[in-house]
C-alpha cells in the first residue's frame, strides 16, 4: 500500500513471443486494477536472462512486450509501464533478500526443477534465485495484489514468506502481497500435450497459440489440437484436450461450460475446434491492429518506458532506502 492507495504489480518475461496463456492468465487481468489501484507492470528482462537469450531478440521482444501491454488495454497514463533493468533497485534489493531466503525453500520451487531439466547444460545460480528477484520486484512497490497465472503462485507464496521473515526482524517494512489468480484462464495448456502448460518457449510452435498469430494460423493450430477418441464436447476428468479448449472458448466468449456443452450437443469435435479458433482470432484481432501501430512508433515506446522507469524508480528508491536503514547500512549524506 502506498499511502491510502492499494498497489498492483506484475510482469512478463520477454523470453519468446507471448501466448494466449500469458494473455488469459495474466495480461488481460492487469487492467482490472488500473482505475482503483496504483499499477506497476514491467517487462522482466532480468528474469529472462536466467535462460540464454539472443541479444538482438531480447531487445526486440522487450519493445514488443511493452507494445503488447498497451495494445491489450493498459493505458500508460493510468499504469506505470517500464522495463525491469531500467530500475536498478530490483537487483539491489534482490541481493539483500537473498540473505533472508533459505536454500531449502528455493530447492522446493517446481519451476526451478522444471527449468533445470529443460536447460540441463545451464543450471545457473540465477535460475535458482529467480524467485528472490521476483520477491524483490513485488516488495519494492509495497504491493497488495499480484495478478498471475497459477504456475507463479508458488513464487508469490515464497515472496510472502520472505516478507514475513524480514518484517518479523524489522517490523513494518513490507506490505504483504496477495496472489490474484483468475478463475478462468489460470492455466492454459499446450495444444499438443494438454497435460503440459502452454509456454512461449515451447519448441513446438503448433502447441502454442501466440497473441500475434494470424487467423488462418490460429484456426489451423486449433484444428490440430490433441483431443481424445470420444466425440462429445463435455468437461470431464481425463478429457484434458477438450477441457483446455472449453476453458479457452469460455475465456473468449464468456460462455459457461454448461452453455458450451449445450451449444455443441450432437456436433463433433471438428465444429467445436473451428468455433474455438474463430472466437480466439476475433478477440485477438483488435489487439493485433493496435499492436502494429504501436510497434511502428519506437519513439513513443521509448517515451513510455522512460516515464515508467522514472515513476517506478521514485517508489523503489524509497523502499530500498527504508530497507537499508533498517538493516543498519550507513546511508551516504548525499542520499538523505
Ligand atoms: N499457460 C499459461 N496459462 C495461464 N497463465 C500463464 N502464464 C504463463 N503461461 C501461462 C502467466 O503469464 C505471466 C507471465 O509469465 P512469465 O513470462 O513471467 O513466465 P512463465 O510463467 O514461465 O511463462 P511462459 O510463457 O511459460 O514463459 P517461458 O516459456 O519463458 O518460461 C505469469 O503470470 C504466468 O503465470
Amino acid at each position: 500500500m502506498l499511502g491510502e492507495t492499494k498497489v498492483s504489480f506484475s510482469g512478463v518475461q520477454p523470453s519468446g513471443n507471448l501466448t494466449i496463456g500469458n494473455y488469459l492468465g495474466a495480461i488481460r487481468n492487469f487492467s482490472l486494477y488500473s482505475e482503483a489501484y496504483k499499477c506497476f507492470y514491467c517487462v522482466v528482462d532480468s528474469h529472462a536472462i536466467t535462460v540464454r537469450q539472443v541479444p538482438a531478440e531480447l531487445r526486440r521482444r522487450t519493445y514488443e512486450t511493452l507494445a503488447l501491454y498497451i495494445a491489450c488495454g493498459l493505458d500508460p497514463q493510468k499504469n506505470t509501464l517500464y522495463v525491469q533493468s531500467h530500475v536498478h533497485e530490483h537487483t539491489e534489493l534482490a541481493w539483500i533478500l537473498n540473505c533472508f531466503t533459505m536454500f531449502g525453500e528455493l530447492s522446493r520451487m517446481t519451476q526451478f526443477k522444471d527449468k533445470s531439466t529443460k536447460h540441463a547444460d545451464n543450471i545457473n545460480a540465477g535460475l535458482f534465485t529467480y524467485p528472490v528477484l521476483m520477491a524483490s520486484d513485488i516488495l519494492l512497490y509495497q504491493t497488495d495484489v499480484v495478478p498471475i497465472g497459477i504456475d507463479q503462485k508458488q513464487h508469490v507464496e515464497l515472496c510472502r514468506n520472505i516478507a514475513d521473515r524480514f518484517n518479523q526482524i524489522y517490523p513494518g517494512t513490507f506490505t504483504m502481497p496477495e496472489p490474484i489468480i483468475a478463475k478462468d484462464g489460470k492455466k492454459i495448456m499446450s495444444l499438443a500435450e494438454p497435460t503440459k502448460k502452454m509456454s512461449k518457449s515451447d519448441e513446438n510452435a503448433n502447441a502454442v497459440v501466440y497473441i500475434l498469430d494470424d487467423k488462418d494460423t490460429i484456426i489451423r493450430k486449433f484444428k490440430r489440437a490433441v483431443t481424445d477418441s470420444d466425440t462429445c464436447v463435455r468437461f470431464a476428468e481425463g478429457k484434458d484436450g477438450i477441457n483446455n479448449l472449453m476453458s479457452i472458448y469460455s475465456c473468449f466468449t464468456q460462455k459457461t461450460y454448461e452453455e458450451i456443452e449445450r451449444e455443441f450437443e450432437g456436433r463433433g469435435y471438428g465444429d467445436f475446434k473451428l468455433a474455438v479458433g474463430e472466437a480466439c482470432a476475433a478477440a485477438l484481432e483488435p489487439i493485433q491492429k493496435e499492436y502494429a501501430k504501436l510497434l511502428a512508433d519506437k519513439a513513443y515506446l521509448e517515451q513510455v518506458m522512460a516515464k515508467g522507469a522514472e515513476e517506478a524508480s521514485y517508489v523503489a528508491r524509497r523502499t530500498l532506502g527504508k530497507v537499508k536503514k533498517k538493516l543498519g547500512f550507513v546511508i551516504p549524506s548525499s542520499h538523505t
